[in-house]
């Protein structure tokens, strides 16, 4: 049995070696990156089967990424190489006191053709739950088609559905992510938006008013990514909310809101059956409570680490943590 399919673009990802400006920097590191396979990696490490599915160039990039994901246990057999097209790449610049700012070269990229044409029956062979988030959505019109699509195959597949919208301005236009994002909410089980991601997309409320708003549009659990504030859990039952964890020393928030999915989401994977524990959600409330626990404990370690994902902990040195057991190193 397959835990979770992801979808989506993965990138090669350079940062400057010394944290210096990309424009003197005269040294990089390589590095994969990709909001999916991020949290596919995370999952992997804690325990969860996990197929990412995707399409890179036949080049040395999209070789270095399937390696690179193979080798941390994620199912890439399905995934497409395509004949023309190249593998996208990203560059990463640290700005002293504030988020890193990103530079995308994926117009064109093999992920952006993806299109639901490509979608196959084995993508969702054997598996219990779809993650998406708006990144691949916002590369082109077909790739958002393709993602809806699929959102819907998974649902006819009795597959659950986590949705992150994770929204990059940079990708496209206010309105088309408005648009499009509104679409994908009614049709997954979980949405997983930041607080300035609501606010981008409904106006300024309250945290109340979010939960109640994007639960009436479909989903039965909103996972409400308060920054520093910790997260808080709405459901048609009740709310909850668990504060963050303290981190002093902030190296790199890219892949936090990653982080935060892939705890949730490791701890809600543990139902037998979450579609049908999503009806009842007071039975599961200590396990709402634990995801959000978990989502911002890994929240906190991913910004501690350069990297997207190089932070994210095995089921181990995370039980470890859980338990406050420390680890025995030499
Ligand atoms: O959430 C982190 C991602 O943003 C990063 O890994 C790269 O997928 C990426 C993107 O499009 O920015």
């Amino acid at each position: 049995m397959v835990d979770v399919v992801t979808i989506g673009e993965s990138m090669i990802l350079f940062q400057s070696l010394n944290d210096s400006s990309i424009q003197y920097s005269p040294l990089f590191t390589k590095s994969v990156a990709g909001a999916e396979s991020n949290v596919a990696i995370g999952l992997t490490r804690l325990g969860k089967k996990v197929r990412w599915i995707s399409k890179v160039g036949d080049d040395a990039f999209g070789k270095y990424l399937l390696a690179t994901l193979a080798g941390e246990q994620v199912d890439v057999s399905n995934c497409i190489i395509a004949d023309n097209e190249p593998t996208a790449i990203y560059f990463k610049d640290f700005k002293a006191s504030q988020d890193p700012i990103v530079y995308y070269y994926r117009k064109g990229s093999a992920a952006s053709k993806l299109n639901k044409n490509d979608i196959q029956p084995e993508w969702f062979h054997n598996a219990r739950h779809l993650h998406v988030t708006g990144i691949t959505p916002a590369l082109s019109n077909d790739s958002a088609e393709m993602i809806i699509e699929a959102m819907k195959v998974a649902k006819r597949n009795h597959m659950t559905i986590s949705f992150d919208p994770n929204i990059r301005r940079k990708l496209w236009t206010e309105e088309e992510a408005r648009s499009t994002i509104q679409k994908m909410i009614p049709l997954c089980d979980i949405f997983m938006p930041g607080l300035e991601e609501c606010e981008f997309l409904f106006g300024k409320k309250s945290t109340d008013e979010y939960g109640e708003l994007l639960l009436n549009m479909g989903p039965r659990l909103i996972l409400l990514k308060c920054g520093a504030d910790g997260a808080m859990a709405y459901t048609s039952e009740y709310m909850i909310h668990k504060k963050g964890v303290f981190v002093e020393n902030i190296v790199d928030t890219v892949g936090a809101g990653d982080a935060f999915a892939t705890g949730s989401l490791s701890i809600i994977l543990d139902l037998q059956n979450i579609d049908m524990e999503l009806n009842n959600t007071t039975k599961i409330k200590s396990v709402i409570a634990n995801a959000l626990e978990r989502g911002n404990r890994l929240g906190a370690l991913a910004i501690q680490f350069k990297g997207d994902w190089e932070g994210l902990p095995t089921l181990n040195e995370l039980t470890a943590i859980e338990h406050g057991e420390s680890v025995i190193t030499r």
